[in-house]
């Protein structure tokens, strides 16, 4: 069982949206040159978190069309209500688990993380879920198991998306046991204390904040426990560029863009880039990876 990560974040540490908006107004009424000097603080906690609008607004889901805006779009089609989640693989209480009684059983916390796309960019949103260890802890994890594969859901009268080959559906993501039992790693349900946007992922979805955005998979409706390693939507799209791990760095350059340095969606003054920290400044996950050349396990 991976050490359990306490959260020092309460629901004040969260800025409410509206008294978020005009701080950020008074921000942006001062000199740019009173604040440009600062440098970007090591974690998420402290970054300004992104608004609800951009966050919900500037997606990646290709189930609902490529384009950045196409999610906001077109994800109110899928029915987020019922939902199961099939647990299954090494558990050993394997089953079709409802939504409803897993967040039940779940403590429900809100944290801010930033999160990272593949293409340079990076949010900080305010994510409320619960720790992806205590769900595979309900199903209970056999001694056998090594990895986790999960799977978005393919329903493509709900999916326009999906009636296009552009990836392999369904969508597929996987995580080492280890990163799935690190506190870190949370099964998001909401956002600014808000059940979570279709186009971020309802109804429950992955974030795996020291990772690029694609790991975090979402409309989660199966959960498996293996002991190879699962295939990646975007490993099998292209092996070349999208590797297993995914794990922000910048010193590993994406085979047609530079990984060294992100820039923050919206936000006027801190739309400028910031240098990329490996692991997104998370060093706590580092250990991790202790002995492996991250350069060929990228
Ligand atoms: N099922 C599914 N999950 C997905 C994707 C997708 O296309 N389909 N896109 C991924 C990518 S590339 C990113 S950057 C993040 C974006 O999450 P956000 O739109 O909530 O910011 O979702 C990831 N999860
Ligand atoms: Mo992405």
């Amino acid at each position: 069982m991976a050490k359990r990560w306490i959260n020092d974040l309460t629901h004040t540490d969260i800025t409410p949206e509206r008294v978020f908006l005009n701080r950020r107004q008074i921000i942006a009424g001062i000199g740019a040159g009173a604040i440009s000097g600062l440098a970007a603080p090591a974690r998420a906690e402290g970054l300004e978190p992104n608004s609800f609008e951009e966050i919900t607004s500037y997606c990646n889901y290709y189930e609902f069309g490529t384009g950045k805006e196409d999610p906001a779009r077109n994800a109110h089609m899928l029915t987020t209500s019922p939902w199961t989640v099939k647990i299954d693989g090494l558990v050993e209480r394997p089953g079709e688990y409802a939504l409803a009684g897993i967040i039940d059983k779940m403590t429900v916390e809100e944290r801010i993380y930033r999160f990272r796309c593949v293409e340079a960019w990076s949010m900080v949103v305010p994510w409320n879920g619960f720790e992806l260890a205590d769900l595979l802890s309900m199903a209970g994890v056999k001694s056998d198991a090594k990895y986790v594969a999960f799977e978005t859901a393919l329903r493509p009268d709900e999916m326009p998306g999906t009636r296009f080959p552009v990836l392999d559906w369904p969508y597929v993501e996987g995580l080492r046991l280890d990163e799935a039992m690190h506190p870190l790693t949370i099964m998001a349900t909401g956002l600014y204390g808000k059940p979570l946007p279709n186009q971020n992922g309802a109804p429950l979805r992955l974030v795996v904040p020291w990772k690029y955005g694609f790991k975090s998979i979402k409309s989660v409706v199966r959960i498996s426990l293996t002991d190879t390693q699962p295939p990646t939507s975007w490993n099998k799209a292209n092996a070349r560029e999208y590797g297993f791990y995914s794990n922000v760095n910048p010193d590993v350059d994406h085979p047609r863009w530079s990984q060294a340095s992100e820039r923050r969606i919206g936000g006027g003054l801190f739309s400028r880039k910031v240098p990329t920290q490996k692991f997104n400044g998370y060093d706590e996950v580092a250990s991790l990876y202790d002995g492996m050349d991250l350069t060929a396990n990228f």
